[in-house]
């Protein structure tokens, strides 16, 4: 089958040595641009060259003997489950033995657009798999510095989701552990149209193997999608039926062609579908951070209306409406209102924190040290920017549980490691990794201050409104440095 959309571009590729952080935030974090980064993987990553064999290509037998017995998810290609592919969990010892099975047919399946021509036998995708959360001893590769501002890994690694579902939910494991992953694709293999979960941006790093994208920019998604913006376009180089979907030969997409070392970076909301061109392994993380967040809240918003409106009609004999709302919302999304309002919480917190300890170090905006003051103070504008939305939307309006009592969170111990990492992220970013010692030190005097400082108001938050006057509070009593008007500027 032949390429029949219209393609207006390629993705601009990098050499991510030569480019600085803040060149990296300016040109594509803060503007939601695709780039391809080069230079960043070299040789240093263990799984380039444990996971790839001499002659370049993926190294399955490895997997096999050294992580055999995990259990992964495993999409056969060919088979189409709703808006994904059917999926099944096995071994990677069984995983490898069906991609070895398959090697002959899953090569001839594809074309050189790495566009599948219908008459394969099944194709094997292993995907999702949490291998950091598996292996945290076995440090495959290092997080590259573009990536480290990920609140939604270092949250996890400390928190979980879902804290408000019931029990039954929580077993059903619709909590997940973290968004680091690692894929494992035969030729041919591929990845439906799709965005990121929460609207969250993504990094792709290719181990070994070649992958296509294609990719349509936000303000073009409505035309991949049905007349009720309900119904998505599972696969471009499908015959799609024009009156189902009667824009998306209007569509004008952008291609990469990502090499084995090359890095992509997917912002939010980008739409995109991808091919193995080759035998494919890949590592992948799911982030997102003060630049994105407001795409997580609308995302959450947008679907918190959808599941509200699917239930309507049993509002009036439904005891908790709102309740069940939000555990539909937790089971269709990953996360609902509460956990959301947890999550920028703990992060306000954590970035006051930190904001305290600069100060109380330097009290001068110079050198680095003011980076990580600029971007703490950023973070907590994008923050207190996203709980003002959140109030004037009605998110949590009304609420009677406590959802976050301050002076609890200072004492949980969960919450100063929490902030000690958050600590290190900034102070690496921003090259102050030196401090680091110095802040584990400092931060449990700030920790304590902190709190003194809540206790001369309510310590607890019930909804967004609490919580913008508590960082109003915080900010007012912080001192000159970091003003309100640094705050109030990305606001
Ligand atoms: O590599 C793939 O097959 C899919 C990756 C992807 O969709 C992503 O990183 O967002």
């Amino acid at each position: 089958m032949d390429i029949n959309i219209k393609i207006n571009g390629e993705i601009e590729k990098v050499n991510g040595k030569e480019l600085s952080y803040s060149e990296f935030v300016e040109r594509y974090m803060e503007k939601n641009k695709p780039v391809v980064l080069t230079g960043l993987m070299d040789n240093h990553w263990k799984a380039c060259t444990d996971w790839v064999s001499p002659n370049g290509k993926a190294n399955l037998q490895f997997f096999s003997t050294h992580f055999g017995d995990s259990k992964v998810q495993v999409a056969d290609c060919d088979t189409r489950d709703f808006t994904d592919q059917k999926r099944e969990e096995m071994s990677v010892s069984d995983f490898v033995g069906l991609c070895f099975k398959d090697e002959c047919s899953a090569v001839q399946c594809s074309n050189q657009n790495g566009v599948s021509n219908g008459d394969s036998a099944s194709v094997p995708y292993l995907k999702d798999w949490h291998f950091v959360k598996e292996y945290p001893d076995y440090a495959a590769y290092i997080t590259p510095m573009f990536f480290c501002d990920d609140w939604l890994n270092l949250y996890l690694d400390n928190f979980r989701m879902n804290t408000y579902s019931d029990r039954d939910q929580q077993n059903k494991e619709i909590c997940c552990s973290d968004y680091r992953f690692v894929y494992m694709g035969v030729k041919g293999s591929w990845t439906p149209l799709h965005a990121d979960v929460f609207r969250s941006y993504s990094w792709s790093a290719n181990v070994c193997g070649k992958k296509r994208w294609f990719f349509l920019d936000p303000s073009q998604c409505h035309l991949v999608f049905d007349r009720n913006m309900k119904s998505c376009v599972y696969n471009i180089f499908d015959e799609v039926s024009d009156s189902k979907y009667p824009s998306f030969k209007k569509a004008i997409w952008l291609e990469c062609t990502q090499e084995e070392g090359e890095i992509i970076f997917v912002p939010s909301g980008w739409y995109h579908q991808v091919h193995n061109l080759e035998d494919t392994i890949s590592i992948n993380h799911n982030w997102f951070n003060a630049y994105n967040l407001s795409w997580v809240w609308s995302l959450l918003l947008r679907d918190y209306n959808e599941a509200k409106e699917y239930i309507e009609d049993i509002k009036d004999i439904c005891d908790d409406f709102e309740g069940l709302c939000q555990r539909n919302l937790a089971a269709n999304t990953g996360m609902n209102f509460y956990d959301f309002f947890t999550f920028i919480s703990y992060f306000t917190l954590a970035n006051l924190v930190l904001l305290c300890y600069i100060n109380r170090r330097n009290g001068s905006t110079t050198g680095n040290s003011s980076r990580v003051a600029q971007h703490v103070s950023m973070n907590i504008g994008s923050i207190r920017k996203i709980a003002s939305e959140m109030k004037h939307s009605g998110g949590l309006e009304g609420n009677h549980d406590c959802i976050v009592d301050m002076i609890k969170t200072f004492e949980d111990p969960r919450f100063s490691k929490f902030c000690m990492q958050v600590g290190k992220t900034y102070l690496f970013i921003h090259g102050q990794s030196y401090l680091f010692s110095d802040f584990v030190g400092a931060a449990t005097v700030d920790l304590v201050d902190l709190g003194i400082l809540k206790a001369h108001t309510s310590s607890q938050v019930y909804t967004p409104e609490d919580l913008i006057k508590f960082i109003d509070y915080a900010i007012a009593k912080l001192g000159d440095f970091y003003s309100e008007s640094s705050v109030q500027h990305v606001a």
